[in-house]
C-alpha cells in the first residue's frame, strides 16, 4: 500500500505551474529549498523574496510525525484544541520507550508490560483522531516515515529534532516541539523564520573505509553545533549523485547536530530506486516525471556563491574516516590523527562496546557493509575484543538482515541484537555497572554523545563513528585503531589486515511486508474513547496555563545560573525520566538536574534564598513558584540544544520560570519555550552573563512595550544592595507576543475553538 497517494498525487499535479508562477513573481534562478518551501506557503501567506534568516512565514506542511516520547505531550495538547481529527495525515510512531536490556522478544515484551498505558493512551487516541498508530517493534520514526511516508518535494515536520532524516528523498523535514505539531494538526498556518540557505558541494566519491557517515561527521566538524542554526543545509553536486539514497539519510538525519533548520538533497536515480523497492513505484514516476521542480535550476549550480547565504566544497575523494567526541558530536578527529588526540586528551583507550545501527545508521547498506568487515574478520581468525550492539532501525531492516544472514554473522562475533528501537541511543540501556561510574570509552554510529546520554554514567566517553569504522574498532578493541593502516593479531598469532568494506545499497532480494506493525485507525463508532487511566503517575491530563497578568516581572530569584554546555538533555533528562513524559507534574521533578550550577559547579544543587540552603534545582523553582513569586534561568551558549523535548519548556512554565535569559538559543527550544509562555531573552552583551550572582534578585521591565525588535531592561539587584542595569533582546514576532499575552500558543488555538 501506498500511504496518502491521493495526496501526493494533488501535490505534484500542481507542482510544475506553482512553481512556473513563482519564478516569474521572484525573478531569480531557485534552489531546491526554495521551491519546496514556496510551494507549501500557507493560504493566507502572502508571497513575496522572504529575508533569509529575517522574516517568519506561514507554512502548510504536507504531514506530520511524531513518536511516542513527545507524541505524547502533543497529543494532549492536540486534545485541548477541540479537534475532532488531525487536519494533515500524520503518524505516531512507538520507538523511545524500549529498554535494551536482554535482546529483542524479551525487550520487547517487557517494553508491552511497563509502557502498556502509554501505548493504549496512544493508540486509543489515534483512533479517535485519525492518526496512523506504528506499534513497539515496528521501528524507529525516521527509518518509518523513509521506507513509507516521505517524498521528493514534500514538506513535513515531525516531534523529533531527527525529523530531517527525510531529507534523503528530497524531503523539507523538519523538527519541531509539540506545540507546534498541533498548530499543524489543527489546520492552522505553522511558522517558521525563512531559513538562511547553506549550500554543501560534494566533489569526487567516497572510497575504501569512508561512507556518507564521514561526510557529516566532517561537516558537523565544521560548522559545530551551531553553525548550521536557522538554516538550510543542501547538497548537491557529482558526489551526492554517487551516495545511496539512505546515505543521504544519514547525512540529513545528523545534519540536526549543527543545528540545521534540516537538510536535503535533490532528487535523483538513488531516490527513484528506493521508492520503488520499497514499494512506491507510483510515487518514483511522479517524482521522475517533475525532476526539474524538484532539483535546483542550473544557474544555481553553476554559480553557487551567487544563491546560498554560505557555501563549501568537500571533495569525497580525499574525505577520511571521522571519529567525532568525546561529549560532543562537534569534536572531530581525522582517524589518522586518533593516536595522536588520545594521548593528548587522555582519552580512554580500551573500547568497551561498540554499537552500531539506530535511526541514523541502519540502511540495509551499513548492515551489509558492517557485515563484511565480520566476515572478513572471522575468514582470518579474528574474535571481536569489544562488546557489539546492533539496534536495527526498523522491522524491515531487521528481517531482512536476518534473511540475508548479516544479524547472524554478527552473533558470531558475539553481536547482540537489540529491538527495533532508539534503546541505548537514548539511554534506554540497562548497561551492567553503569552505577559505577567507571571512567570508559564506548563508540557508536547514532548522532549524538552528550555527557550521561546512553548509559546515564557520567565518565562514559563516547565517540561517534561511521558503521564500519566502528565495527572495526570493536573488533580491535582500541580507539587508535585505524583499519586503514593497522594490522591486528589473530588467534594464531599471525598480523592480518582488515579488508576494506563492501555492500550493496539496496537489497537485492527486496524488502518484506513494508507495513508490519501498522495499526490502521479504526475510526469506528465507539472506539473515540481516549484512554487514560485515573491517578495514573505516567499521564496527566493538561490544564492550561495561566494567562500574563499584563505586569513586569519584579524582584524575581535566580534559580540557577548555568554553566556551559546545557543541552536539553541538561535541562530535562532522557533515560529514567522518560516514562514520565505524558505526565507534566512527574516529569517536571527533573528540570535543570543535569545543568552545572556556576557557582558551587555542581548539578542539581542551587542556593535557595528563601532557605539559604543549598537544594535540588526542582524543588528550589517549586519553593519560589509557590511563594508566589516565580522565578529566573540564566545561562550560556546555544541554550536547549539537542532535542525537540518540549517538556524542556513546558516544565519551567509549570514550575513558575517566567524567563530564561541566555547568551545565545537552540532553534527549537526557544521556540519551544515561546510556545509555551516562558520568555526566551538574550543578553545584547554576552559578557552581561558575568554580573549575574548567585543571591540575585532580578527585575523584567518594559513587558507592556514588548513588541518586534524592542530592547528589554533587566535590573539585577545584588544582595549587597547594590543594582545593575542590563539590556536584554528577544526574537519574537507580533503573532508570538500574543502567545506570550495568552499564557501559551496553545490557549489562542483553544480559545478559537471554544
Ligand atoms: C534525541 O535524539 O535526543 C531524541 C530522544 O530523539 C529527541 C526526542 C525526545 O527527547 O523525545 C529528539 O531528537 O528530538
Ligand atoms: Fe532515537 Fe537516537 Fe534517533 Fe533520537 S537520535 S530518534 S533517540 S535513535
Amino acid at each position: 500500500m501506498i500511504f496518502d497517494l491521493e495526496m501526493i498525487n494533488a501535490f505534484y499535479k500542481d507542482l510544475s505551474v506553482k512553481i512556473a508562477e513563482l519564478r516569474k513573481k521572484l525573478d531569480h534562478p531557485l534552489t531546491l529549498s526554495e521551491k519546496i518551501l514556496y510551494s507549501h506557503l500557507y493560504e493566507n501567506q502572502r508571497v513575496s523574496s522572504f529575508k533569509h534568516g529575517v522574516d517568519y512565514v506561514d507554512f502548510a506542511p504536507d504531514r506530520v510525525a511524531m513518536q511516542d516520547a513527545t507524541a505524547q505531550m502533543a497529543m494532549l495538547q492536540f486534545m485541548m484544541a477541540g479537534k475532532d481529527h488531525t487536519a494533515v495525515p500524520t503518524s505516531v510512531h512507538c520507538d523511545h520507550l524500549i529498554l535494551a536490556k536482554s535482546g529483542a522478544e524479551e525487550d520487547l515484551r517487557s517494553a508491552g508490560v511497563t509502557n502498556k498505558e502509554v501505548y493504549d493512551f496512544l493508540s486509543s487516541a489515534c483512533n479517535k483522531y485519525n492518526i496512523g498508530f506504528w506499534n513497539p517493534g515496528a521501528g524507529i520514526i525516521h527509518q518509518i516515515v523513509l521506507e513509507n511516508y516521505a517524498f521528493p518535494g514534500g514538506m513535513m515536520i515531525g516531534t523529533d529534532s531527527h525529523t530531517p532524516n527525510a531529507g534523503g528523498l528530497g524531503m523539507i523535514a523538519i523538527g519541531v516541539g509539540g506545540a507546534d505539531a498541533v498548530d499543524v494538526m489543527a489546520g492552522t498556518g505553522w511558522e517558521l523564520k525563512f531559513p538562511k540557505l547553506i549550500g554543501i558541494k560534494l566533489t569526487g566519491k567516497l572510497n575504501g573505509w569512508t561512507s556518507a557517515k564521514d561526510i557529516i561527521l566532517k561537516v558537523t566538524g565544521l560548522l559545530t553545533v551551531k553553525g548550521g542554526t536557522g538554516s538550510i543545509i543542501e547538497y548537491f553536486g557529482e558526489g551526492a549523485e554517487y551516495l545511496s539514497c539512505t546515505g543521504k539519510g544519514t547525512i540529513c538525519n545528523m545534519g540536526a547536530e549543527t543545528g540545521a533548520t534540516c537538510s536535503i538533497f535533490a532528487f535523483d536515480k538513488s531516490m527513484h530506486d528506493y521508492l520503488k523497492i520499497t514499494g512506491r513505484e507510483d510515487v518514483a514516476k511522479l517524482a521522475e516525471a517533475n525532476k526539474n521542480n524538484l532539483i535546483s535550476d542550473p544557474e544555481v549550480y553553476k554559480y553557487p556563491e551567487k544563491y546560498y547565504d554560505q557555501f563549501f566544497e568537500i571533495n569525497l575523494s580525499e574525505l577520511e574516516p571521522y571519529i567525532n567526541g568525546p561529549f560532543t558530536p562537534d569534536l572531530a578527529t581525522p582517524i589518522s590523527q586518533m593516536k595522536e588526540a588520545v594521548k593528548k586528551n587522555g582519552w580512554p583507550e580500551d573500547v568497551e562496546v561498540g554499537l552500531i545501527g539506530s535511526c541514523t545508521n541502519s540502511s540495509y547498506e551499513d548492515i551489509s557493509r558492517a557485515a563484511s568487515i565480520v566476515q572478513n574478520a572471522l575468514n582470518e581468525g579474528l574474535v571481536a575484543k569489544s562488546e557489539f550492539k546492533i539496534t536495527p532501525g526498523s522491522e524491515q531492516i531487521r528481517s531482512i538482515a536476518e534473511r540475508d544472514g548479516f544479524l547472524d554473522l554478527f552473533r558470531k562475533i558475539g553481536g547482540e541484537v537489540f529491538a527495533n528501537a532508539c534503546g541505548p541511543c537514548i539511554g534506554q540501556w540497562a548497561r551492567k555497572d553503569a552505577e559505577s561510574k567507571k571512567v570508559n570509552t564506548i563508540i557508536h554510529s547514532f548522532n549524538r554523545n552528550f555527557s550521561k546520554r546512553t548509559d546515564g554514567n557520567p565518565n562514559t566517553h563516547a565517540f561517534v563513528a561511521s558503521p564500519e569504522i566502528v565495527t572495526a574498532i570493536a573488533i580491535s578493541g582500541k580507539l587508535t585503531f585505524n583499519p586503514i593502516t593497522d594490522t591486528l593479531v589473530n588467534s594464531e598469532g599471525v598480523k592480518v589486515k582488515l579488508s576494506e568494506p563492501t555492500g550493496i545499497d539496496l537489497p537485492p532480494h527486496g524488502f518484506g511486508n513494508i507495513e508490519k506493525g501498522y495499526q490502521k485507525p479504526s475510526l469506528k463508532k465507539g472506539d473515540e474513547e481516549i484512554k487514560i487511566a485515573d491517578g495514573s503517575d505516567r499521564l496527566q491530563l493538561l490544564v492550561p496555563f495561566e494567562e500574563w497578568d499584563g505586569r513586569d516581572f519584579l524582584n524575581l530569584p535566580l534559580l540557577i545560573k548555568a554553566k556551559g554546555k546545557c543541552t536539553t538533555d541538561h535541562i530535562s533528562m532522557a533515560g529514567f525520566w522518560l516514562k514520565y513524559r505524558g505526565h507534566l507534574g512527574n516529569i517536571s521533578d527533573n528540570y535543570m538536574i543535569g545543568a552545572v550550577n556556576y557557582f558551587n559547579e555542581q548539578t542539581n544543587s542551587v542556593l535557595n534564598q528563601l532557605t539559604g540552603e543549598y537544594a535540588q534545582v526542582p524543588g528550589v523553582a517549586r519553593a519560589y513558584r509557590d511563594s508566589g513569586k516565580g522565578s529566573i534561568v540564566v545561562g550560556e551558549e546555544n541554550f536547549g540544544e539537542g532535542s525537540s523535548r518540549e517538556h524542556a519548556a513546558m516544565e519551567p512554565r509549570y514550575l513558575g520560570v517566567k524567563a530564561v535569559i541566555v547568551k545565545s538559543f537552540a532553534r527549537i527550544h526557544e521556540t519551544n519555550l515561546k510556545k509555551q509562555g516562558v520568555l526566551p531573552l538574550t543578553f545584547v552583551d554576552k559578557d552581561d552573563y558575568n554580573k549575574v550572582r548567585e543571591s540575585d534578585k532580578i527585575d523584567i521591565t518594559d513587558l507592556k512595550h514588548l513588541a518586534p525588535g524592542s530592547k528589554i531592561r533587566i535590573i539585577l539587584h545584588h544582595s549587597d544592595g547594590k543594582n545593575e542595569e542590563i539590556l536584554a533582546q528577544h526574537s519574537y514576532n507580533e503573532a508570538q507576543i500574543a502567545w506570550f499575552e495568552a499564557g501559551s500558543a496553545l490557549n489562542i488555538i483553544r480559545k478559537s475553538n471554544q
